[in-house]
């Protein structure tokens, strides 16, 4: 099937025109436009206000001269509540005292999960109530000066948190892989000669309406289950690690504050515009002074008002990696909130900018209005004894091998992954599609309304998180949901709708594996991303079918709703260092084999509408023990201590190829990089 290319284009900044929009017409960088390209930026600008839902930011905590960060990463107080009702915490109120004093506890690292610290299975597979704590000391100026606030962070813990600083409840939180905080400047104060003494209780039950989904089932039979025996199902493939996955960390602001900043970046020939805006907390009457620097520090644009519009001669967009020499190019966007009169000091933020658009039409993904190709993979945030937990050594190794295989993008397969690393992205032009925790939604009850409410929220605390990332390029609210029942229908016009009110932006996707035809939610996404694993779960053994079968899905998505095409998953199962010739299943050689026949269609494919391949994995993860997994998934082309197995070298030629023929390669072309 052919098509045309020059077809209707969905720009993520278009909508419509508001009284922000017409707020700006004053503005001198919106004067100098031409008439077409202005009414771009002011369709633009009311887009932009529509991002602002959201009543209180999420920034990243970053030091400036008004900011301070102590991270409380190291070894923590813990323990497991193996009472029968994993309530005994909560009766005997752990949290009053020092955890040592209320029994035994052992060293927990944080970050990290705790299923893989210790030699104890019933550690490992522990459901319910687990116990962090860990006594501070704060600098006593923070302390002292009644003009500091004082905020307690957790990057992300899996799954209910409840906090308590010195015995009081400061903070709750339902759902990992998403930032949360509570300021407690004032109970410290209340009595500063008390250590800071931090308690963090963690519970991984899932349910019908968390996300991911889950269920605990009881086994009641005392003929075959011990009294009490209960096991949680899950209906995802990873291993359901649990505990503070992300640094835990106190940071101080001045009273009034910069609270949080969004910005919508567009361009015209070589003129860029950075709308941006800045809400404050705290400040009756606030003043600013907003500078842009370029990457040498060079200030290039500047404002004293709240929100308006950057403009920047002779821009340096940001471009993803091995589509322009200089790619990931970060602008620095310094806001500084002035002290009033009489208060002690400035607030002073600076979020890295990258200017970029993204649109979509019904056969290209464009980012700066040149086709892009996603030639990328599909991640975990996973390895050996640290489970989920941040790891540096590990992010920065991740992305060497990325480079590595040539790939220019990755999915944050099945959940939001740190912030850590898609500051990563941006740096290094990474691109990234943002997924939700929407992962396992294959139980009717699962689309009810407690579900939908708490799906919004969700994507309401990840499109505060990581709306300013130049690196994501589109939202992702679900994997392989069953989007063939009924309910699905409603469940994603309305998120959908929702995400898109948050951001419009950024074009919306979820990935189905659902049958063409009777998919409820593929009418409502910008991009159809579609998984599928021909020759392995179904036709087993048999590689000879994925090209017709592979074609077939391509045609039938197409033909039905005229929207590109992602194949957001696919790939096999090899077991590393086992070998067959003629190929067999779990062999490094049938991986290899199933790979290629899918990327000869691609190549077809890619000609038309398909916009993007991400193998399924990066590398191999853990998953709950069951018979279709050997010690986990293996479907990764690194194994899970990253090391290549023979479809890394196939996949690392062919993205190179790629890059040769869809984007522009550095003068250096070769890895390694000084990127
Ligand atoms: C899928 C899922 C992914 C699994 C993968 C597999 O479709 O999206 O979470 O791990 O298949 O290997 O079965």
């Amino acid at each position: 099937m052919t098509s045309s290319r020059s077809d209707i284009t969905t720009s993520f900044s278009n909508k419509s025109t508001s009284n922000f929009s017409r707020n700006f017409v004053g503005n001198t960088a919106l004067r100098m436009l031409k008439p077409e390209k202005l009414f771009r930026c002011l369709c633009l600008f009311a887009a932009f206000e529509a991002a602002c839902l959201l009543d209180t930011g999420m920034l990243f905590p970053r030091e400036s001269s008004s900011r301070e960060v102590k991270e409380l990463n190291g070894v923590w107080n813990f323990r497991a509540d193996r009472s029968p009702d994993r309530n005994q915490g909560f009766d005997a109120a752990w949290y009053k005292r020092r955890l040592a004093e209320t029994g035994p506890v052992i060293d927990m690292p944080v970050p990290a999960s705790y299923n893989d610290i210790t030699q104890d299975p019933t550690l490992r597979d522990f459901i319910g109530w687990v116990w962090y704590e860990r006594e501070v000391v704060v600098p006593s100026r923070w302390i002292a000066d009644k003009g500091t606030r004082v905020v307690i962070r957790v990057g992300s813990a899996h799954y209910y948190s409840v906090v308590w600083v010195n015995g009081v409840r400061v903070t709750e939180h339902k759902g990992g892989h998403l930032p949360f905080e509570a300021e407690i400047g004032a109970l410290l104060r209340k009595d500063p000669t008390q250590p800071c003494r931090i308690t963090i209780a963690v519970n991984n039950t899932l349910s019908l309406d968390t996300l991911p989904p889950g269920v605990i089932q009881h086994m009641t039979d005392h003929t075959k289950y011990p009294e009490g025996y209960f096991v949680q199902n899950i209906y995802f493939d990873f291993f359901n690690y649990a505990g503070i996955h992300r640094p835990v960390l106190l940071y101080t602001t001045p009273t009034a504050y910069v609270d949080d900043i969004t910005v919508v970046t567009d361009f015209s020939d070589n003129t860029g515009l950075v709308k941006y805006k800045v809400s404050v907390q705290n400040a009756a009457s606030a003043t600013f002074k907003i500078t842009l620097m370029d990457k040498g520090g060079h200030c290039i644009a500047s404002s004293s008002e709240p929100s308006g519009v950057l403009k920047i001669v002779d821009v340096n967009l940001w471009w993803p990696y091995l589509m322009h020499e200089n790619p990931g190019y970060l602008y620095s966007l310094e806001v500084v909130l002035l002290a009033a009169e009489g208060s002690a000091s400035n607030d002073v933020y600076t979020l890295p900018v990258g200017i970029r658009t993204v649109d979509v039409t019904s056969t290209q993904f464009l980012i700066n209005k040149k086709p892009f190709y996603f030639h990328g993979v599909n991640k975990h945030e996973d390895s050996d004894i640290r489970g989920k937990g941040l790891d540096w050594p590990l992010m920065v190794k991740d992305f060497n091998l990325l480079k590595w295989l040539g790939a220019n993008s990755f999915r944050t397969s099945h959940y939001p992954y740190a912030e850590e690393i898609l500051q990563m992205c941006d740096r290094h032009g990474i691109v990234v599609i943002d997924e939700c925790p929407g992962v396992g939604i294959k139980d009717i009850r699962s689309f009810g309304n407690a579900s939908l409410t708490h799906h919004l929220v969700v994507m309401d605390e990840l499109v505060r998180r990581d709306k300013n990332h130049p690196s994501v390029v589109m939202w992702s609210v679900a994997n392989e949901p069953a989007a063939e029942m009924p309910p699905a229908d409603y469940y994603f016009k309305t998120l959908i709708k929702h995400t898109k009110e948050l951001d419009p932006t950024r074009p919306v996707t979820f990935i189905t594996d659902s049958n063409y035809a009777r998919d409820k939610g593929a009418p409502y996404v910008d991009v159809i991303c579609v998984n599928s694993y021909f020759s392995w779960y179904h036709d087993p053994g048999h590689p000879e079918v994925i090209p017709i079968q592979l074609n077939t899905q391509f045609e039938n998505w197409y033909g039905k709703y005229q929207k590109p095409i992602i194949q957001s998953e696919y790939g096999a199962d090899a077991v590393p260092g086992l070998h067959s010739d003629p190929p067999v299943m779990f062999t490094e050689e049938y991986q290899k084999l199933v790979l290629q026949s899918y990327h000869n269609v691609f190549d077809q494919k890619r000609k038309q509408y398909v916009i993007g391949e991400l193998i399924w994995n990066f590398a191999d993860f853990m998953t709950t023990q069951g018979i279709m997994r050997v010690v986990g998934n293996k479907k990764g082309v690194f194994s899970r201590q990253r090391q290549p197995k023979a479809a890394a070298f196939i996949l690392k030629e062919r993205y190179w190829r790629l890059a040769n023929e869809t984007g522009k390669l550095p003068a250096w072309t070769k890895y390694p990089c000084s990127l």
